[in-house]
């Protein structure tokens, strides 16, 4: 996957992109990560890239000028078929493993990063497909929730982790969260791991793990437990759960 990324702050994404498994993915040709400094296209000569809020009001805004030949730029580099333009945003749809899913389907994407009190309006009319939020908060620019997609979004190619099996166990994929962990040594300042993770018993060690989502989404995200969703053998695990609770 290319990803392109429009930003006033590109330093912000050097550790980022050359560390851990992305670093990886990067350096095996998996993920290409291409920063553009939004301020090299400014044409004025003080190479301004905000101004005055027309109506008034607090704070700044991104000029089209700049942003907008920063597109053009990056678009250039494409043939027929252009990629999906994103802009991080609070006013965007919510991030969540599902969209990632969707995304990492993707050859490429175009992520722009907005500063201040946001870009103009003309930007997203012409140029933005899709408006993406990491969560309803605000920050203070775009660049972390850039990172935020980019690092949930590039460990779903395959081939980017290790192993697939990882993706299909962990929290959220199955629309559970996972069972708690544990590793040596067995028993830590009195704290003992459970039993039934040292039996060598697959089957009831699964059985464990299974009833450990269920409770933990339970208890911690009763929002995700989708019932209906559950097959039977889930169903008789949670049944005995809420019976011991
Ligand atoms: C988010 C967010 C965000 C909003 C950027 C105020 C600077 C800031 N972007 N998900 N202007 N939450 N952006 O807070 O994506």
């Amino acid at each position: 996957m290319k990803i392109d990324v429009l930003t006033l702050f590109p330093e912000m994404f050097e550790t980022f992109r050359t560390s851990s498994i992305l670093g990886r993915a990067v350096a095996n040709n998996m993920v290409s990560i291409q920063t553009h400094n939004i301020r090299d296209f400014a044409a004025n000569k003080h190479k301004n890239t905000d101004d005055y809020p027309y109506g008034g009001g607090a704070g700044m805004v991104m000029m089209v000028q700049p942003l907008s030949d920063a597109i053009k730029h990056v678009l250039a580099g494409y043939g027929e078929e252009k990629p999906k333009v994103i802009y991080l945003s609070p006013q965007g749809k919510v991030l969540t493993q599902s969209l990632a899913q969707q995304l990492s389907k993707e050859p490429a994407l175009i992520l722009l990063c907005g500063h201040y009190e946001g870009i103009d309006q003309r930007i997203i009319d012409r140029y933005v497909d899709m408006e993406i939020s990491i969560g309803d908060y605000v920050l203070t620019g775009g660049e972390l929730p850039a990172m935020v997609l980019i690092d949930c979004v590039t460990r779903l190619i395959p081939g980017v982790l290790g192993s697939s099996q990882s993706i299909l166990e962990e929290s959220h994929s199955a629309g559970l969260l996972e069972y708690p962990q544990y590793t040596r040594p067995a028993v830590y300042d009195g704290d003992a791991v459970p039993e039934v993770l040292l039996s060598g018993n697959h089957k009831e060690i699964e059985r464990w793990r299974r009833q450990q989502s269920l409770k933990n989404t339970l208890l911690k995200r009763p929002d995700l437990l989708d019932r209906d969703a559950l097959s039977d053998e889930d169903k008789k695990l949670l049944k005995e759960l809420e019976d011991t609770l």
